[in-house]
């Protein structure tokens, strides 16, 4: 259907010991391997697969040794081809080492320049971005720095910039969801979903999460509040499921909020609610976010319908 059960090949680059295994265990929920790490030999393979949307990918997991980095740029056509996207991962940490990162994205930017396809995207990960080191001032210049440089560089394709760390597991869900879904049939179908949902219920942000998290579909008036949501789903998806280990049915978390409203000494009442749906088999989370009380009932009372529309589509699936 629509390519949708091909295999698609996604790369993890960038220098040695910037974290792009960890970020592999740490999305795999391979948490306890984290502390036992080691530096990839050549290139490891590995599997993933969304039953939800029928994405199957083959992620490449590029060792970063100066040795093996050679060996890629060498054989362009074994590694730098048919990709989907490529994770660029640069160790925020370690500004000795930036001049050669930019280096090598540079490299790689110039071999994918002429063939890559459609929806082909950089994802450029500042990782190291860990929560205690946000507000540091030299990481701050550094984060500014990266970009700066960065842009001009792969300016000419798709790109985003994620600052993730494997602390913050959110940040690197988001990414992820990005490379890997970012426009996909099945996707797009989802969104127009939640656009339906949207304006029938005016609310301004709504996500539409899988069992494990990953964002399979968005929509938002305002991309602060879309951040807001991504930020906090996983945490609430967590309470959700904790509850759940004492057998209590948890329908939905909801957080009541006041928003501070520009040139205004009001705040806006509003909430952010994630909602549970079973679907058959197919655990999903909503996340929405209600700028006011009428928005808030208006969600609610569309929760049937679009669990109903959800289920068809799903069902279309089949
Ligand atoms: N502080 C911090 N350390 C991290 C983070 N992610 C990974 N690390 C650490 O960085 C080191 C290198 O991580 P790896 O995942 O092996 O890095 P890599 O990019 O796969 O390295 P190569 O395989 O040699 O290319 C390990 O000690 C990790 O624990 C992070 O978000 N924050
Ligand atoms: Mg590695």
């Amino acid at each position: 259907m629509n390519g949708s059960r091909e295999l698609k090949k996604i790369l993890f680059c960038g220098l040695e010991s910037g974290g792009k295994t960890s970020i592999l265990l740490l999305l795999d929920k391979k948490f306890s391997l984290l502390p036992t790490v080691k530096p990839t030999i050549k290139v490891k393979r590995t599997f993933y697969t969304n039953s939800l949307l029928g994405t199957s990918i083959v992620r490449w997991d590029l060792g970063g040794q100066k040795n093996y980095r050679k060996i890629y740029l060498g054989d362009k056509s074994k590694y730098f081809t048919e990709m989907q996207s490529i994770f660029y991962v640069i160790d925020i940490q370690a500004p000795e080492k930036f001049e050669e990162s930019l280096i090598f994205l540079k490299d790689i930017k110039s071999i994918i320049s002429d063939s890559h396809p459609d929806n082909f995207q950089f994802l450029i990960l500042l990782h190291k971005y860990d929560p205690d080191i946000k507000e540091n001032e030299n990481i701050k210049n550094q984060v500014n720095y990266l970009e700066n440089e960065i842009s001009p560089i792969i300016q000419d394709v798709r790109f985003s910039i994620f600052k993730t760390s494997i602390y913050d597991e959110p940040s690197l869900l988001k990414a992820f969801s990005d490379g890997v879904f970012y426009a996909t049939h099945k996707s797009k179908m989802f969104e127009s979903l939640l656009k339906d949902y949207m304006g029938k219920t005016y609310n301004s942000s709504t996500l539409l999460l899988d069992q494990n998290c990953f964002i399979i579909a968005s929509r938002t008036t305002n991309k602060d509040y879309q951040k807001i949501c991504e930020a906090i789903a996983p945490r609430l998806t967590q309470a959700l499921e904790k509850l759940e280990e004492w057998d209590i049915n948890t329908i939905d978390i909801v957080t009541n909020v006041e928003f501070p409203e520009k040139q205004s000494k009001f705040q806006k009442e509003g909430i952010i609610f994630l909602r549970k749906l079973d679907i058959g088999d197919t655990r999903l989370y909503l996340v929405a976010l209600c700028l006011n009380k009428k928005v808030k009932i208006k969600s609610y009372e569309y929760l049937p319908l679009l669990a109903n529309n959800l289920k068809n589509l799903l069902e279309s699936f089949d």
